[in-house]
Order: C-alpha cells, then structure tokens, then sequence
C-alpha cells in the first residue's frame, strides 16, 4: 500500500464540496491504490456543517480515507499538501459587479497562497475551482512563488465535459465516442468551445453533426449559458457536475489522460498567440502528473482566443485590494522571491562551507600540535607522523609550513647564540677594562708611595745627621763618652733593612701587575682577532 497524500479541499462544506469528498475518498481521482488523507479548510462559521461532513465521511468507512483534518486554519490545512481542490470562494451577490467579486477572491486566494509557500509541500498541485477560477489561480501562484507555475491549473474541465456531453446527445451517441474537443480561454462567457479538431467515432464532428448553424449558434451558447441554467432549472449552481469536473481534471492530470485531449487553464506562455501571464484553458495530453500543450489549428478562431485572452488580462490589469496585478509589480515580486530562495541556498551553502571549514581548522591544528609534541620528543615519531601527514589532504601544505617554522627556528636559535656570545665578550671587554683601570690606579699609588718613602727616608737621613752633629756637640760640652755605633747600628740597620725589603716587595708587585696588565692585554687583542676572524654579518652589529 503507498503512503497516504494529503489532498486539500477548501469550502469542504459548500455544495462541490459534499459532491467532491466521497469521489476522493473512493479514489477516483488519485487511484484506487492511493490512500489520502483529507484537509477540510472552511471558514469558521461553516464549522459546524463541516464536522458533519466529517461525520458523513466516517459513516462511509472508504478503505483508501486514512484521515479527516477540518480546520480554519489555511496554515493547518496546508501543511505538508501534497494536492489542493480550491473551491472554496465568495459567491457572487446581487449588487455586486465583477471587480468587487474579483477583489473579495483576491484576499481569499492571497491568504492561500501564503500558506501554500510556508507550509505547503514543494511538489504540491493544486487546481482551482471557485470562480472567477483563472484569476484567482492566478493570485494563488503569486503568492506562493517557491511552487512551479506548472503545479496550478484553474478549471475548465466542466466547460469540457458540456461541450462532448451535447455533442453527445446531439449525435446519439455515448460521451465516450467523443473525442478531441477542447475550450480555450477564460472560464467565464467569453471561453471558445473547439470542435474542428473533433471526432465522434473517429469521423469529425462537424460530419456527424451535419448541422453548422446549430454549431455556431445554438450548441456554442448552451455551453455558454448552461451555468445559468441549471441555477434556473435547480434553484442552485451546478454541484454535482462542477465536482465531477474537478474528479476528471485532477485524475487525468495526476494519473494520465491515456492520449486523450482535455481542457485545462495553464500559465500561458506564447502558445495560441497568449503571452505569458494569465491562466488560459488550453487543450493538454497527461502522462506521469505533468501537462504538455497539444498545438492545433485555430487559426480561424484567433479573434474569439484573443478576446478572451484579453478578458483574463483585463482582469490581471484590474486594480483590485492587492496590487499584485501590475504585470511589472508581480514580475518584480516573483523575481524577489527567486532572489531570496537563491540567498536563503546560498547562506545554507556558505553556512555548511564554513562550518566545514571549521573543521577542517579545528582537525589541522590537532594535527599540528599533535605533530609537534611528538617531534619534539622522538625524531622516529617525527618521521613516522610527517610521512603520515603526507598522505593527509592538508599535508602539503602543513609540512611546507612545518619546513618554514623549523627554519625560522634555526635562525632564531643561531640568532640567540650570537646575541648571548657578543654580551659575553661586552662582559669580559668590561671586566678587562675595569682591571685595566685598578692596574693604574695601583701604578700611580705605587708611585706616589715611593715618592713618600723616599722623601721620609731624605728627611729621616737629615735628622740623624742632625741629630748626630748635636749629641757630639753635647758630649763635647758634658765630657761624656759618645753614643758607638754597636749601640745605634741594630735599630737603624733593621730599619733600613725593613725598608729596602718593602721597597722590593713594591718593586714586585709593581712588575707582577704590569706583567698580568701586558697578559691581559695580548688576550684581548688574541681575542679581537680572532672576532675579525669571524663572519658576524650585519645581525652581529645589531647586538
Ligand atoms: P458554496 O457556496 O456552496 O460553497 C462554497 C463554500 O466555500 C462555502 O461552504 C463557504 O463557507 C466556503 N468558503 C468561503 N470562503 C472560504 C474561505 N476563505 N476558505 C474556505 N472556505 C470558504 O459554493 P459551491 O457551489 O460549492 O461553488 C464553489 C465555487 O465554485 C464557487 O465560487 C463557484 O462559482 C465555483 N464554480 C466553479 C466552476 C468552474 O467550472 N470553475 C463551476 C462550478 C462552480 O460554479
């Protein structure tokens, strides 16, 4: 058993409605295999009738009617729609002229077409039934610009069905001998019924018939007319049919029309001299849920075609509540609607890249810092993980990086070295010269030390001159003996010795120093050549 499809009905309460909804749930017009589920939208005062339509659908226990959903909700209704039966509509009223019942459909078919566009399946089809049926197709697909103008159709089958059924009747013959006829147009008076591409029993009509003036006059006005006439003959508009019509449309539309031509408004586009823009009835073939234009001869009908033609773009034209009929407007609106859906994809698209991306960012510094952590402590592993980063995607590019830090890590260690040898040797140049500048000092007080001794030493000599002179002078005088040498001699020649000792320990020191000062000197200028020796290029300078 296939899944089940959701099939719309608006105005489910109305009369079409009552006809339409067992035809759908017998399967008539989705197959007799094709289970579907019922979305019954009605306006909230019919309610009440609804839920005893509802109640009427339960009580025929149709196998293939899986589910019953009544609302007043469009947004309900539609929700995941796989087909939609659009005849719910505001009906004409006595005092009201065309542009007013037009205005009044418009809101209906906007509010409509929203939901469709928000909730709607995008594969969703859907015909319109409630009148005027072309324009307020029409509204409908302008407002649910996501959905293929080629899913809406607005109905014309019913004018398609008069047509061979009087001919039938005319002839004598079943409906089913009838083929080829079609109506082009608006489904309003001005529609033009085609029979020259007719036959009934594979002769043409116009043959069988054998009466042209009926043709031209009686038969075409029936067909016409015939709406008005059965509000005369029942007292109410056509239901019974107007739902028969709607069955065979969706069925030959979804299911195939097995090679035969029928009638459905499609959006013109250029065939039968219409121009693009309105829901125009045009004769089709189906096969496998899509139409395709049957091209025929009706060259001597083009006046009747256009005037019609004319009639649905009058009222495209005409300013209604909405101003979605500017031909340039609502081209404007379409395309600002392709627009967005292209930005909404493409953000999706950018979204998704950049959160690839992001992965791919996240994966890559894993890998770098898993890579340098074990570089860092075996060279095997090293290797092992670069050859297993050669097969990554990202590995040309992660060991051409990898080259270029280790390099830039190179330098920058040689760089460091250099930098830490120079300020060694700023150090020692330093320590050199602060020895140098104590040897002098030391020099200079050595001297001066001398210098002091040696004028003590004059002076002290003048004193013991002196002081001799005088202690002879005195003995003279007293009559004593003078001082001996034995008794001065001890003292004076320790003394003199003491000093002549430090003067020579002076002495070497004195030499020590400037023998270490001429070492230390003889280094540095070791030193300094083998520093010119050396290629420190600019970089050393900078330090
Ligand atoms: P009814 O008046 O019996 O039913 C219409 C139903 O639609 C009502 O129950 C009403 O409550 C409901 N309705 C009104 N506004 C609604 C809305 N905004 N949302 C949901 N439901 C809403 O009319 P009926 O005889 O069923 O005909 C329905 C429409 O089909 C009419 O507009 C009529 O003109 C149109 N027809 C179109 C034909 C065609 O060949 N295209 C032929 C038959 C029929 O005349």
């Amino acid at each position: 058993m296939k899944d089940p499809v959701r099939v719309v009905v608006t105005g489910a309460a109305g009369q079409i409605g009552y006809s339409i909804l067992p035809r759908i749930s017998k399967g008539d017009a989705f197959g007799p295999d094709q289970p579907v589920i019922l979305m019954l939208l009605e306006i909230t005062p019919a309610l009440t009738a609804l839920k005893g339509v509802e109640m009427e659908l339960i009580d025929c226990a149709f196998p293939l009617l899986h589910g019953i959903v009544c609302t007043d909700d469009p947004m309900v209704a539609f929700k995941d729609a796989d087909y939609a039966f659009l005849v719910g509509a505001f009906p004409r009223k006595a005092g009201m002229v065309r542009a007013d019942l037009l205005a009044k459909n418009a809101g209906i078919f906007k509010v409509q077409g929203a939901a469709i566009e928000k909730v709607a399946k995008k594969t969703f089809k859907a015909l319109v039934v409630g009148n005027p049926a072309n324009t307020n197709c029409l509204i409908l697909a302008e407002h649910a610009p996501s959905i293929p103008r080629k899913n809406f159709c607005a109905m014309t089958r019913l004018d398609h069905n008069r047509t061979i059924g009087q001919l039938a009747t005319r002839a004598g013959c079943t409906p089913s001998d009838v083929e080829g006829v079609c109506v082009f147009g608006n489904h309003s008076a001005s529609m033009v019924p085609f029979i020259e591409a007719a036959t009934i029993k594979g002769k043409p009509v116009r043959e069988v018939i054998g009466d042209d003036e009926w043709i031209a006059g009686e038969f075409i006005k029936t067909i016409k007319t015939r709406g008005g006439a059965i509000i005369k003959a029942r007292g109410l508009s056509s239901a019974c049919s107007a739902a028969n019509a709607a069955i065979d449309c969706m069925h030959d539309w979804i299911c195939g029309s097995d090679g035969k031509i029928v009638s459905m408004a499609i959006m013109s586009s250029g065939k039968y001299g219409v121009p693009e823009g309105v829901f125009y009835s045009v004769p089709c073939k189906c096969k496998d849920g899509e139409w395709e234009v049957v091209e025929l001869d009706a060259s001597k009908q083009a006046d009747a075609l256009k005037a019609t033609a004319d009639e649905l773009f009058d009222e495209r034209k005409t300013r209604l509540s909405d101003y979605i009929f500017d031909p340039m407007i609502a081209d404007a609106r379409r395309e600002f609607h392709v627009l967005k859906a292209r930005m909404e994809t493409s953000k999706i698209i950018s979204k998704s890249f950049a959160e690839r991306m992001e992965i791919r960012k996240n994966i890559v510094t894993k890998q770098r810092k898993e890579f340098w952590e074990k570089s860092h402590h075996k060279d095997e592993m090293k290797k092992k993980w670069k050859r297993k980063m050669e097969k990554s995607p990202f590995a040309v590019d992660l060991v051409a990086d990898q080259e270029r830090l280790d390099e830039e890590m190179k330098f920058q260690k040689l760089m460091e070295k250099r930098k830490k040898r120079a300020e060694t040797m700023r150090k020692k140049s330093l320590e050199q010269r602060i020895v140098r500048e104590t040897a002098q000092k030391h020099a200079q007080d050595l001297i001066r030390k001398r210098q002091r001794r040696e004028r003590e030493r004059a002076h002290k000599n003048a004193a013991l001159k002196r002081s001799k002179s005088a202690g002879s002078v005195a003995r003279r005088k007293r009559g004593s003996r003078p001082p001996t040498a034995d008794v001065l001699s001890p003292y004076h020649q320790l003394e003199e010795r003491r000093q002549a000792m430090r003067a020579h320990m002076e002495d070497l020191h004195e030499l020590a120093r400037q023998k270490l000062q001429l070492q230390e000197l003889k280094r540095r200028r070791m030193m300094e050549e083998q520093h010119k020796q050396h290629d420190y290029s600019g970089s050393y300078r900078k330090f």
